[in-house]
């Protein structure tokens, strides 16, 4: 059973989210009346996995690079140019480059995949991201072997990042992923969110999505990706060891020094209350993941 809501995406799919909802529920009617095969989006949405609001998911948001109040990214994330937009793809592949947004995207089946994204603050979101694997993208560059781990970087630009002023974290943004992990058909590269394009808030033009790890590990307007040997530096880490691991796999065990991990708020379906929930293991994705963590301490790898 997949854990998430696949669908594929046509030029026809292409709805703001009114339409897009009613057609959750045509679909979702339409399973009900046992019509059987449908093809793309007719797989149920699992029923825990409703949508939060375009509205929430676009105005309650971590960017940083934009302020650290959950507002500022939507108010201030405007002046970051998105096009043209280029990443740099290199390390230990067999084709390195700076690759045009249009090229990372050339061939690549755009998706749709419903996640729960679990922030470490103690809330979280269901997002419908449209995005594709980033295996795909990894297979097409070539990894060499050698290569155990991935970085990504976030465009670092002053003039158009008024939060970079602030030292809170080492800019740029940077975050990493263990190989395996990359290679996890649950991990995606995200260019949209119900549809639509995503927004700079939300990490325009395109941004990870890993969805059983704590949120930040999902990078936003990606520049860089580099395959290497040695585990990559981390923005969070780097700020609080204590704090925040390589893994930041979901784990309800294991507080944040803070904060308890064992439950969640859950935003974005409900103006006026945010319903708690008990945290899963993995975020619910552990039947997919839990064997890339076989035999190591998630407490101490946490
Ligand atoms: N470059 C960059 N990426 C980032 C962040 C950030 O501050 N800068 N915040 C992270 C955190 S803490 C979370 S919870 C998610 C939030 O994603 P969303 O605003 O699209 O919901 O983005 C992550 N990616
Ligand atoms: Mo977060």
């Amino acid at each position: 059973m997949t854990r998430f809501w696949k669908g594929k995406l046509t030029e026809n799919d292409v709805t703001p989210e009114a339409i897009y909802l009613n057609r959750r529920q045509i679909m979702a009617g339409a399973a009900g009346l046992g019509l059987g095969a449908i093809a793309g989006p007719a797989l149920a949405a699992p029923s825990d996995l409703t949508p939060a609001s375009y509205e929430g998911i676009t105005h309650y948001n971590n960017y940083y690079e934009f302020g650290t109040g959950k507002e500022d990214p939507a108010r201030y994330a405007h002046t970051l140019v998105t096009s043209p937009w280029s990443i740099q793809i290199g390390g230990m592949v067999d084709k390195p480059g700076t690759y045009a947004l249009e090229d990372v995207l050339k061939g690549k089946q755009i998706e749709e995949r419903i996640y729960r994204l679990r922030c470490v603050e103690g809330w979280s979101m269901v997002i419908p991201w449209n995005g594709f694997q980033l295996s795909a993208l990894l297979d097409s560059v070539g990894v060499q072997s050698g290569a155990k781990y991935v970085a990504f970087q976030t465009a670092e630009r002053p003039d158009q990042m008024p939060g970079l002023s602030r030292r809170v974290l080492d800019w740029p943004y940077r975050e990493g992923l263990r190989l395996d992990e990359a290679m996890n058909p649950l991990t995606l590269l995200a260019t949209g969110i119900y549809g639509k394009d995503l927004l700079n808030q939300n990490g325009a033009p395109i941004r990870l999505v890993v969805p059983w790890k704590y949120g930040f590990k999902s990078i936003k307007s990606i520049v860089r990706i580099t395959l290497q040997e040695e585990e990559p530096f981390t923005s969070w880490k780097d700020q609080n060891y204590r704090e925040y691991g390589f893994y930041s796999n979901v784990n309800p065990k294991v507080s944040h020094p803070r904060w308890s991990q064992a439950t969640e708020r859950v935003l974005g379906t409900n103006r006026l209350i945010a319903p708690r929930r008990d945290t899963e293991m993995f975020n619910g994705y552990g039947e997919e993941v839990a064997s890339l963590y076989a035999g190591m301490d998630l407490g101490k790898n946490y």
